[in-house]
């Protein structure tokens, strides 16, 4: 991980993994989200606190771009809100 930028791939089976990703404040940041499973209903990923809504084709990875401004915890999940990740910003 550089100082330039942030990328982190989690995996999307049965749930996410890494559930609970750090990142630091101000530095540009990207998830990639791969679904690898056709179980449950996670084809999409949301976050009403970080700005994303994307669906999640099976074995296409999907990259969102997140804002770091602002340190907190922050929380995404399914489509559904049964599972959830989060994004620690510090
Ligand atoms: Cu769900």
């Amino acid at each position: 991980m550089s100082q330039a930028s942030q990328n982190v791939n989690i995996q999307v089976a049965g749930g996410y993994q890494p559930q609970i990703v750090e990142l630091k404040a101000g530095v540009p940041a990207t998830l990639t989200f791969t679904r690898t499973s056709a179980q449950g209903c996670l084809d999409v990923v949301h976050s009403e606190q970080l700005g994303f809504d994307t669906a999640l084709p099976l074995n296409q990875p999907q990259t969102v771009t997140l804002s770091t401004t602002a340190a907190g915890t922050y929380t995404f999940s399914c489509g559904m809100d049964m599972f959830h990740g989060q994004v620690v910003i510090r």
